[in-house]
């Protein structure tokens, strides 16, 4: 009813020109409520603000704000971005401009930012966001998305007002490494559910989408040299469905949508275990030359290529060159785990001769931490997935690869495992690792996670989600949320915002967003959900 009046008032207005334009939003601040929603606190933001300080009067978008941006294509696109978040659910034109005064700003600047951080600054006159980066600015954006009532993710026109509580937040993400693994072998997803994932992951800043792209269930990706590994290797999944793969021009799109949502995707070919839809595909990848049947179970460790074979490794360059030329990223992940098929001996070998496969292509090696008990090449990341009850003498072995220069990404399975279970009566996800509720997967430190490593040596954080029971985005949905922010706070917030109660309070808030937004989730009894 209010917001009718204000748009007939602005109609009425907006014939005296645009000068009394910038009248209205003046106007429309003044007509507010008294009783509106007071404006999200500042420091109400998933991951915490590295600082925050709130101070003076609110900002309001209006019917006559407009957004303005100067800098590069990427910049603009960010800007972009954001208009099309805020359209919808506000009803406002906003144009994307290169010039005016107040208004919404994205403003790239040489400020002391780093290369992801940013700073929002809000007052009655304007929100600025200024960062040196456009991925800084992307991130800006998503606080200031937090900042505004929840219904502005909703894609139908809402009442508003659309409110940013006054003050500065300046931030700076902690690691450079803030990634979600999605399997894509167990189960098949398509673009589409790819890219509604990569959405959610950007709410969060994360930054890297590892895509777990072959598996003994499925090969994912097509390879035109190896064409049978994506028809017939990829024709299935766990249960027997359908299965499918990615061409070349699908890959290149969710690379493209993840590049402007500021992922960088990290494509993974698990070798020289979990082989099994190659070893299918390809009799002569086999050290007997017989393909096995395709396999649709669950069980691990059972496959390997033939470590002794000239051919494997013609393969593996085929695979690793068609897949890097299409992958604009630094990295490309070689999988390395649960080779328990190889021997030591044929393991250390087999990474010998891959890893400078992978260099020669351009590329950094990530592996998971099992690289370790081989000679990671230099430069080389190794993925820790291990849990507490590993063994002394595995865990000793990746202090070790970090003491000499290994960078290492977190995952420790009973604390960033997405699929394991929260609970016992948790209907989808595993257990091998123990129960995760949100508590558990929020309340570590990456610093200090694994005693003896390098303070420099931890690169950041990921969290892995294996699909042996995940069918379609709600499922996905179900596992990530609510412990994706919290594994996604540990790597951007710095370690003394670290604080389960203080957390568990913003996490709630988050809820009326994810339903906003047709997210699925899991209402753990930690978190006070509230009325949601
Ligand atoms: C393990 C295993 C995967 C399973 C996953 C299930 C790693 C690195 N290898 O993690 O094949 O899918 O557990 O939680």
């Amino acid at each position: 009813m209010r917001d009718g009046l204000v748009r007939q008032h602005h109609r009425t207005l907006r014939l005296l020109g645009s000068l009394l334009l910038v009248a209205v939003g003046v106007c429309a601040t003044g007509a507010a409520p008294a009783r509106a929603a007071a404006p999200t606190p500042l420091d109400r933001v998933v991951p915490a603000p590295a600082s925050v300080t709130p101070g003076g009067a609110p900002y309001r978008i209006t019917r006559g704000t407009h957004i303005r941006v100067d800098g590069p294509r990427e910049a603009r696109q960010v800007a972009q971005y954001l208009a099309d978040i805020l359209r919808p659910s506000t009803g406002y034109r906003l144009p994307v401009t290169t010039r005016g005064e107040g208004g919404i700003r994205l403003a790239l600047t040489r400020g002391d930012f780093g290369a992801e951080g940013y700073r929002l600054s809000s007052s009655p006159r304007a929100v600025t966001i200024s960062a040196r980066t456009p991925a800084g600015l992307f991130h800006g954006v998503q606080t200031l998305r937090q900042l505004l009532p929840a219904a502005v993710e909703r894609d139908t026109v809402q009442p508003g007002p659309w409110t940013v509580a006054g003050g500065t937040v300046t931030d700076t993400p902690r690691y450079g490494w803030r990634g979600a693994m999605l399997d894509v072998s167990r189960h098949f997803f398509t673009v589409e559910q790819v890219k509604r994932y990569i959405d959610q992951l950007a709410l969060y800043k994360l930054n890297k989408l590892h895509l777990h792209l072959s598996d003994d269930q499925g090969w994912r990706i097509a390879i035109d040299s190896w064409p049978r590994l994506a028809t017939y290797g990829g024709s299935t999944e766990v249960g027997g469905g359908p299965g499918g793969h990615y061409t070349k021009a699908d890959y290149q799109e969710i690379v493209r949508y993840a590049a402007s949502r500021h992922l960088e995707v990290v494509p993974e070919i698990d070798m020289p275990g979990h082989t099994n839809a190659a070893l299918a595909s390809y009799a002569e990848l086999n050290c007997d030359g017989v393909a096995p049947p395709l396999y649709t179970g669950t069980a691990v460790g059972f496959s390997s290529l033939c470590v002794g074979k000239d051919v494997t490794y013609d393969f593996v360059d085929d695979v690793i060159r068609e897949l890097a030329a299409l992958t604009p990223g630094r990295y490309l992940h070689i999988g390395g785990d649960e080779a328990h098929s190889t021997s030591h001996e044929d393991y250390a070998a087999f990474m010998d001769r891959v890893q400078p496969i992978v260099a020669k292509y351009g590329k950094t090696v990530v592996g998971w931490h099992q690289l370790t008990g081989a000679a990671p090449a230099e430069g080389a990341l190794a993925q820790y997935w291990g849990l507490d009850r590993t063994s002394a003498q595995e865990k000793a072995r990746v202090v070790k690869a970090a003491q000499n220069g290994t960078g290492l990404v977190l995952s420790p399975a009973d604390r960033a495992y997405l699929d394991m279970k929260y609970t016992e009566d948790t209907p989808l996800g595993l257990s091998w690792a123990g129960y995760v509720e949100v508590r558990r997967s929020y309340d570590w430190d990456p610093g200090t996670y694994l005693p003896g490593v390098p303070e420099g040596a931890v690169k950041g954080v990921e969290a892995p989600l294996w699909s042996e029971t995940l069918e379609d985005s709600g499922h996905i949905e179900f596992m990530a949320f609510p412990r994706l922010p919290g594994v996604a706070e540990l790597g951007w917030s710095p370690a003394d915002t670290h604080d389960w109660e203080r957390y568990k309070v913003r996490l709630a808030a988050q809820a009326e967003r994810w339903n906003a937004l047709g997210i699925e989730w899991y209402r753990s009894p930690q978190v006070p959900w509230g009325a949601q």
